[in-house]
């Protein structure tokens, strides 16, 4: 058997995305309740009028709603439980916890509600796998400290951090503490609460940030350590294997210097502990000048690296340098040059399985340490047919090619944990705010304007993926 026997199968959310409730028990506003619906979300959020209000006359909020997973958990998770998951990875909602982010207090409804949410996962066998903060910082913290730019938010998270890790740190293993850290390549806002006012454009700023997310990393490490020494603390990256367009040495320089940012910057220095070798060469490229450090940062980041590395793949990338006039392609937060070996999905991200296998093993390769795929998947449109069933053979398809790579990437040697689908259940999407983009093995009718019934429909991938689990990956038909 290729799988280990303890391979962590699952599926995963995220809290702003799927739970709806959005003022509930005390909740306080995140950056992603402010984000309105539509695929122009983040050409909005990024113009000059918008100010972080929420506008209901002007806008749709799906978020809002999600798919109330907040309320129907138990029957979600009952779901799952039904596929045979072993693992479920969903984030907290920092909102939920501290709802400015600068109480001193938690809010205990929070808190008792992910202990319901944790132990309905354990009543199944189900691992929970927590991500601290998954694109929903505190709208307050964005606001008024310009997000992870500020030096401040490094206590404010440890708190928040502290908080539910001594709360759940007994019964969860599995954390992980930032989604998509890279992700401030592309997407400052979502990804440290840079807001465009604050410097989302600005490099120094968001290296700076960035510099203060790894410290706080790097504490939450050292305290789950202290709080139990069983805990496993991940990063979480976007990965997105990145080819150079031909074999012209100018895209193939090109690429290495874009990988070095985007692919493996934050992942030197979350698993090895150090700044890597070609820091100076980025910052100057990018005119940004050292970092304001404190004293002891950069022992911190040595001492305590990370134990694992999650990551999200959903694509790969092509760089072309040498084409100013190469085809262009949408992607995961991330575009680039048409691949003509591959398909795009519905909304033009390249499909590429084989590129799985490559990037794990160039992760495996450069970090020797456990990998966790906490992301995968096919955003697509879902037709419910007159039985209430959607028969979705294009993500059984899609799924089927990854789960078959990330086999061979196995015997490649790569030490692969886990296995958790995204949007297992469907939910809003992050960069469009539609619902229509589905990934789910459970349908939900709602639609993007926050109609339907909320029912919970199981697709024909349920059965598929029930049973790949079951043969722990031996039947993938
Ligand atoms: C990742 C995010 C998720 C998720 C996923 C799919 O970048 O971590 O939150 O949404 O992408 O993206 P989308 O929802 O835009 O289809």
């Amino acid at each position: 058997m290729t799988f280990s026997k303890d391979f962590l199968w699952g599926g995963a959310t995220a809290a702003n995305q799927c739970e709806g409730a959005y003022q509930a028990d005390g909740k306080g506003l995140s950056i992603a309740d402010a984000m309105p619906g539509g695929k122009q979300r983040f050409r909005v959020i990024l113009g000059p009028d918008f100010d972080w209000t929420i506008d209901e006359a002007k806008y749709t909020y799906p978020n809002h709603r999600g798919i109330d997973h907040y309320n129907r958990y138990e029957e979600d998770i009952a779901l799952f439980a039904e596929m045979g998951f072993k693992c479920y990875r969903f984030s907290i909602a920092w909102t939920r916890i501290f709802p400015t982010g600068m109480e001193l207090e938690a809010n205990e409804a929070g808190l008792a509600h992910y202990e319901k949410m944790i132990d309905t996962c354990l009543k199944y066998n189900i691992e929970p796998v927590i991500t601290i903060s998954h694109y929903e910082m505190p709208l307050y913290l964005a606001k008024e400290y310009g997000g992870w730019q500020d030096r401040r938010l490094v206590e404010l998270y440890e708190r928040y951090s502290r908080t539910v890790l001594t709360r759940f740190g007994k019964k969860v293993k599995y954390w992980m503490t930032f989604n998509e850290i890279n992700g401030a390549f592309h997407f400052p806002v979502l990804s440290q609460g840079i807001i465009p006012k604050t410097g989302s454009t600005n490099k120094q700023v968001i290296f700076q940030a960035l510099h203060h997310q790894f410290v706080a990393s790097s504490k939450v490490v050292k305290m789950a350590k202290e709080i139990d020494g069983n805990i496993q603390v991940g990063m979480m990256t976007i990965y997105a294997t990145a080819y150079g367009m031909d074999c012209n040495p100018l895209n193939q320089q090109a690429n290495l210097e874009k990988k070095q940012e985007v692919n493996y910057f934050c992942a030197d220095v979350q698993a090895r502990g150090e700044y890597p070798a070609y820091t100076n060469r980025m910052f100057k490229k990018y005119g940004v000048e050292p970092l304001a450090m404190e004293e002891g940062d950069l022992e911190l980041l040595k001492q305590y690296p990370v134990d694992y590395i999650g990551l999200s793949y959903y694509m790969s990338t092509v760089i072309d340098v040498v084409d100013p006039e190469s085809a262009k392609v949408a992607g995961n937060l991330i575009g680039g040059a048409k691949n003509p070996h591959l398909e795009t999905s519905d909304w033009g991200w390249q499909v590429d399985p084989i590129g799985l296998r490559i990037g794990l093993n160039e992760l495996y390769g450069r970090y020797e340490k456990p990998l966790f795929i906490v992301e995968n998947g096919l955003g697509a449109v879902d037709v419910l047919d007159e039985n209430n069933h959607v028969e979705d053979d294009y993500r059984i398809d899609y799924l089927r090619s990854h789960i078959s790579e990330m086999e061979k990437a196995i015997e490649d040697g790569v030490d692969l944990m886990g296995y958790t689908p995204w949007g297992c259940i469907d939910l809003v999407s992050a960069s469009t705010g539609e619902m229509a983009k589905r990934y789910g093995f459970i349908y939900v009718d709602i639609d993007d304007e926050g109609n339907g019934t909320g029912n919970r429909y199981k697709k024909k991938s349920f059965d598929w993926y029930k049973k790949v689990i079951a043969t722990n990956g031996e039947d993938l038909v």
